[in-house]
């Protein structure tokens, strides 16, 4: 539970290598690493700092649609993946204004320039949400795991839902082992604004529950994990109860576990903070398919976290 993620952190703080990084921040780094979380116990969303769980749903619900434009998102007040689309578009020649280069790392650290990037950040969203044919173009991230889990082109020119096969082999297979949806695929990197960080995860059926094993070869420990863990939980109870089962366990396997330079003081002081008990995960007991969901049918009751805490991600 919420306790491996903070030891995961003490660990990764005072055992972790010093490594560079694509982003140039700098990390504290360690390679493998597993947390159990127990879904019976209550829905993994940290208390130790507020996590938006409306975020993570809709991220979510972005994935099962099969959408990989941040148009959906923005309509839905989600930001998390605007940086992503904002650098295909400042490094397009379409784009004439203010030199972006290296945008992520310059407004974490040189005020006066984070200040014209929000401008800019701000002139690129209201442009997504009002012009169809610029957010076709620059609201798209390519190849990313929305596009694997329900589309995966295959060399014969067909294509592979495997979200929806997976929910069947489910229901009608309990005992098979693969249960699988993989959104690493070789092929399509190169078009991909980044390479999926969640790479492969496999469904378990035992005892009447379902449980869920993510592989995810990049962890952002302290930014990035804790929406993961909600959004896998999310998902096995999501497919727990279109499948007639009660939700099992969700096993967070990583592979390059790391805490940004600039984010280690966060993490301490998240680290002086005692967990509370979990919220209660509740959905509407209507929905019989995976596909059926909205946001209004999931809701999150008794959560009382600790405060947020702020930090830059790495772009
Ligand atoms: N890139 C990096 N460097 N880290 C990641 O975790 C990450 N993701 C996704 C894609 N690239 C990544 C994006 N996921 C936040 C959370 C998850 C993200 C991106 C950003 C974030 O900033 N969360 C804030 C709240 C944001 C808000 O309120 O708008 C937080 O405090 O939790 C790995 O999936």
């Amino acid at each position: 539970g919420e306790k491996a993620y903070l030891e995961l952190c003490s660990h990764i703080l005072k055992n972790g290598y010093r490594k560079g990084d694509r982003t140039g921040t700098g990390t504290y780094s360690v390679f493998g690493a597993q947390m159990r979380f127990d879904l019976q116990e209550g829905f993994p969303l940290l208390t130790t700092k507020k996590v938006p769980f409306r975020l993570v749903a809709s991220e979510l619900l972005w994935f099962i649609k099969g959408d990989t434009n941040i148009r959906y998102l923005l309509e839905n007040n989600n930001n998390i993946w605007n940086e992503w689309a904002f650098k295909n578009w400042v490094e397009s020649n379409e784009y004439e204004g203010p030199d972006m280069t290296d945008f992520g790392r310059r407004a974490a650290t040189d005020s006066e320039f984070a200040k014209i990037y929000d401008e800019e950040m701000e002139e690129f969203k209201k442009r997504i949400l009002s012009d169809g044919n610029f957010a076709h173009i620059y609201g798209e991230l390519g190849s990313v795991y929305g596009k694997q889990w329900r589309n995966w082109h295959t060399s014969k020119g067909e294509t592979i839902d495997q979200l929806k096969e997976v929910e069947q082999s489910i229901r009608n297979n309990p005992d098979s082992r693969r249960h699988i949806v993989s959104a690493w695929n070789p092929e399509d990197l190169p078009s991909m604004a980044l390479p999926p960080c969640h790479t492969l995860f496999q469904f378990y059926v035992a005892d009447g529950k379902l449980s869920c094993q993510l592989y995810q070869r990049s962890a952002d420990i302290f930014l990035g994990v804790p929406f993961n863990i909600a959004s896998y939980a999310l998902l096995t109870q999501l497919l727990a109860q279109t499948c007639g089962l009660e939700p099992g366990e969700f096993i967070h396997t990583l592979g390059d576990a790391h805490i940004y330079a600039n984010h280690v003081e966060q993490v301490k002081a998240q680290l002086e903070r005692a967990p509370r008990e979990l919220p209660q995960l509740v959905l509407n007991p209507d929905i019989s398919s995976l596909f059926d969901f909205e946001l209004k049918d999931m809701e999150i009751r008794g959560y009382d976290p600790h405060p947020s805490i702020k930090a830059p991600i790495a772009v």
